[in-house]
């Protein structure tokens, strides 16, 4: 197993469109199983290839509560064959977003069609966390972030601190390398 790292917004590859992919092979099956060991080190309730610098159609997710027993589920090319016309707000977070969150609303209940680590094709139903987990996650293979559900005011305003918090990683670590 191995720790995947993050890339953090904004960053281009974040808003490409993933591939499908092909056949869940040992190398895919590899890559969702590394996928999972960093969300869970991150913490974080999901994760999609791309947050991974890999542009497969490929998500985790795991929306078990602290003290459940793990819930891990793994798949490739997920399609929402169906979402109920009710929605929900739901406050959302990203791990390319670190330490912004905000309120998005999203349709309640889905059906998820998509290829397991064996290659089989399953379906499911979600409702709840697991429900807004796979959506936001889906939207990651499409390159879009939950801040391009939200107000232009809103997303500016993170957009901007992303940016500066990024700027000053960027002038530390030069820092660091020139006093080295
Ligand atoms: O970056 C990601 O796509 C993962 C993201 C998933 C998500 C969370 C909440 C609503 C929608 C989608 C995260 O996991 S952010 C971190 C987080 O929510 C969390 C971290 C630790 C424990 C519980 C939740
Ligand atoms: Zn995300």
């Amino acid at each position: 197993m191995a720790l995947l790292e993050i890339i953090v917004a904004p960053d281009p590859r974040l808003k490409k469109k993933a591939e499908t992919v092909e056949r869940v092979d040992a190398a895919t099956a590899k890559l969702m199983t590394d996928m999972l060991e960093t969300m869970y080190e991150a913490p974080g309730v999901g994760l999609a290839a791309p947050q991974v610098g890999v542009l497969k159609r490929i998500i985790v997710v795991d929306p078990a509560r602290e003290g459940a027993p793990p819930a891990p589920m793994k798949m490739a090319n997920p399609e929402i064959i169906w979402s109920s016309d009710e929605t929900k707000p739901h406050e959302e977070g990203c791990l390319s977003l670190p330490d912004e969150y905000e309120e998005v609303i999203r349709p309640d209940k889905i059906k998820v069609r998509y290829l397991d680590e064996h290659n089989e094709i399953r379906t499911i139903e979600a409702d709840g966390l697991l429900s807004v987990v796979i959506q936001h996650e889906m939207d990651h293979l499409n390159g879009t972030l939950f801040v391009d559900h939200i107000s232009n005011l809103k997303r500016n305003m993170i957009m901007r601190r992303l940016t500066k918090q990024k700027k000053l990683q960027t002038s530390a670590k030069r820092h660091a390398l020139e006093t080295a």
